[in-house]
């Protein structure tokens, strides 16, 4: 054996040692291996990450804004039901909930009650589902809502800032609600959340947005945010989601990016590309961007927010989205893809049985790529 055979046959060796090494990692080793930005996340929490990282090359969890909540033409049915469920027959896999008015009324800024939501976020969990969290948090002086911008106002809810102490407030109320979230009657389980605050920060709609504060100050409103419900109110059942709005490069996407420190999810919330002025065929490369950012990170990637509001198209699931979602082969690793609200009869994005995209979104979810509530594997618990 010559010298270079020999350095070849050693790299074969090793590279074979450490594949044997490393996929007998015992479960408790696998946790203690998780990289997330809270070190001490419960079980739970840590498993919910690793098992949407290992779902994420083959397969997308289909999302829905306040589907157990509400839907195009009913509200508030108490037993479980969805539109979704409704035209296909299952719930969705991810459930999103959003907590604007919370601790100035019972009810969220879309009439939902918060204390439903808890009932419903816990129905998620025991259903094995995944529940997020969005925050259209209104300002603190003038009661102004997260739309109406103008002022610079992130400056003052930093550390050392006039509306500090109540920001504070608003996270305590959070954390009251987060610690809620408990379910079995000897052993409790906190429900893992992923939150996604001060999200689509890259536009400027919204008073944390890009025009109101500067990297620094966004930075360090996420870093914060971060840091106080870890920390201050041990609250160990969250992953941490990042979503600003469709971004044209990685540059922009991480010019206010906090950190990964403070990250676990790189989300993306993307209606732009179907609008009128969008084109959907942009769909792919953004999210080969999150993905890639993603690897690079150790992260997953999530198409956190999207839709076609009403789905005027009614192929629309299978030949625009569907087909746009697997297009890229980096761009279909996202973990999950999760559609707004169905508010309104003209502000919905999901379809309903009576609606003329229903069939086609029936073929949409019998896509193998696509999970939806009865197909996803055991989330919460880690096995070899
Ligand atoms: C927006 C719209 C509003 C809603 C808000 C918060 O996108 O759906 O009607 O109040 O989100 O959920």
């Amino acid at each position: 054996m010559n010298f270079k055979q020999f350095i070849f046959q050693s790299l074969i060796a090793l590279g074979c040692l450490l594949l044997i090494t490393s996929s007998t990692l015992s479960v408790k080793e696998i946790y203690t291996h998780i990289q997330i930005v809270d070190k001490r996340a419960t079980k739970e929490t840590k498993s919910l990450f690793y098992n949407l990282k290992k779902l994420a090359p083959s397969h997308i969890l289909f999302g829905h804004e306040d589907a157990l909540a509400y839907g195009v033409k009913w509200k508030n049915w108490h037993k479980q039901r969805s539109d979704i469920k409704d035209v296909c027959g299952q719930h969705p896999a991810v459930f999103g909930w959003e907590m604007s008015k919370l601790g100035k009324s019972d009810y969220n800024i879309d009439s939902v009650s918060f204390k439903a939501m808890k009932g419903w976020m816990k129905e998620v969990y025991k259903m094995g589902g995944v529940n997020t969290i969005s925050w259209h948090m209104d300002q603190f002086e003038e009661d102004k809502n997260s739309w109406q911008v103008g002022e610079r106002v992130v400056e003052d809810i930093l550390p050392g800032g006039k509306n500090h102490e109540q920001l504070k407030e608003k996270l305590d109320l959070f954390a009251n609600f987060i610690n809620d979230l408990k379910v079995g009657f000897i052993f409790k389980k906190e429900v893992p959340i992923i939150l996604r605050m001060w999200h689509e920060h890259s536009g400027s709609w919204f008073w944390w947005g890009k025009d109101w504060c500067t990297a620094e100050e966004y930075k360090a409103l996420y870093q914060f945010t971060v840091r106080y419900l870890r920390d201050e109110k041990g609250l160990h059942n969250i992953l941490y989601c990042y979503s600003p709005d469709v971004v044209e490069s990685k540059q922009e996407y991480l010019e206010r990016y906090p950190g990964d420190a403070y990250v676990d999810i790189i989300g993306m919330d993307i209606y732009r590309d179907f609008k009128k002025m969008g084109n959907p065929e942009d769909l792919p490369d953004r999210l080969k961007m999150i993905v890639e950012i993603a690897e690079e990170k150790g992260k997953i990637a999530a198409l956190s927010e999207t839709g076609f509001e009403t789905i005027p198209q009614n192929e629309w699931w299978t030949k625009t989205f569907l087909r746009l979602l697997k297009q890229d082969k980096k761009g279909r690793n996202i973990a999950y893809a999760m559609v707004w609200r169905n508010g309104r009869s003209d502000h919905f994005y999901a379809p309903h049985p009576d609606h003329p995209s229903a069939l086609d979104f029936i073929r949409f979810v019998q896509d193998d790529m696509i999970l939806l509530e009865k197909e996803i594997p055991d989330l919460y618990k880690i096995r070899r």
